[in-house]
């Protein structure tokens, strides 16, 4: 992407520093964010909802560097460019803070730290369990999801209790679905949630058997187009095969996105078509699971 907005210089009082006297008395930090987007649209129609506001930004700058205080500007630096990536529209951003009056200890210009980081590709997952205190694994789970390094969550749904698919008989599950970017490859985002299953308790005795904790891959990349990433090999198939028919994927997903599209062989369909050829939205052995509060 070449298109880019720059916003430097944002300036403003705060705290961070790791001695106490910098956290008592402050001093002035200066940001640079320069975002990299997409502005063929806007340009087109020369409206601001087609691109990010820049004065949104500083907003959000000023009110991380007067907000709570962090020992280290490389923090500081990757808050803001985590809420700069939150603007949908910003597909990387990098950003640099500036620490002009830093307890140096010797003469000196400035000190700056700068982070770069990436959206990453749009990936789903879904998150299963019927063993154990189920709600409580599966929250543990979103946490330690977007503890992955390289993984943003976007979107998670709601809880649903759905009838076990498959498999020997066991308790009813509960299910639901996570949206995050990755800017980890395929592989490498498996083997961090085969880690996370395996840190609850998962062991693999019976297929489709009673488990405390699932996370499948269900879809990497926008189907159809150039991020999609499609595999056949059986330790990572992608899209997941079955996904596209399961009502305890399918629910979940269509709650997190209501636009979400999904690969079925060579035809790229809507969830909410896949579906309602499985039963809708009320399909049979899916209801509303409990309440739940996943933090990330
Ligand atoms: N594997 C290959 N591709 C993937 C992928 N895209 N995501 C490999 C995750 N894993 C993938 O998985 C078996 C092997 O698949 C792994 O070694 C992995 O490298 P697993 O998690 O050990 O076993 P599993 O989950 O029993 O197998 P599978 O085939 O993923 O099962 P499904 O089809 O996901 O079904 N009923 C309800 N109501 N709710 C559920 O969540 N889940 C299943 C599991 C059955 N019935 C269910 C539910
Ligand atoms: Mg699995």
């Amino acid at each position: 992407m070449t298109d880019r907005i720059a916003l430097r210089g944002v300036e403003a009082f705060g705290y961070h520093g790791v001695l106490a006297d910098e956290k008592r008395d402050g001093q002035p930090f200066v940001v640079d964010v320069v975002m990299s987007l997409d502005l063929s649209r806007a340009s087109a129609s020369d409206d601001l909802d087609h691109t990010v506001s820049y004065a949104e930004v500083a907003g959000e700058v000023v009110a991380r560097i007067t907000g709570p205080s962090f020992d280290l500007i490389e923090r500081l630096a990757e808050v803001v460019a985590d809420d700069v990536l939150s603007h949908a529209l910003v597909e990387g951003v990098e950003v640099t803070v500036h620490k002009p009056q830093a307890p140096v200890g010797h003469p000196f210009s400035d000190v700056a730290v700068s982070v770069r980081r990436e959206r990453g590709t749009p990936v789903v997952l879904a998150l299963g369990a019927n063993l154990g205190d189920a709600k409580a694994t599966l929250e543990a789970a979103v946490e330690a999801v977007a503890g992955l390094p390289g993984i943003r969550i976007r979107a998670v749904s709601a809880l649903v209790e759905t009838d076990p698919v498959g498999g020997p008989e066991q308790p009813a599950y509960l299910n639901a679905v996570l949206l995050a970017d990755s800017t980890l490859a395929p592989a490498p985002l498996l083997a961090g949630l085969h880690r996370i299953e395996a840190e609850h308790g998962r062991t693999r005795e019976t297929r489709w058997g009673a488990r405390t904790l699932d996370l499948d891959l269900i879809q990497f990349g926008v189907p159809g187009s150039s991020s999609e990433r499609r595999s056949d090999e059986p330790e990572l198939l992608l899209p997941h095969p079955r996904a596209h028919e399961r009502a305890f994927v399918l629910v979940p997903w269509l709650m997190a996105d209501a636009d979400a599209t999904l690969r079925d062989g060579d035809l790229v369909t809507t969830v909410r078509a896949a579906l309602d050829a499985v039963g809708g939205p009320d399909a049979a052995g899916v209801r509303p699971g409990p309440e739940w509060r996943p933090a990330w």
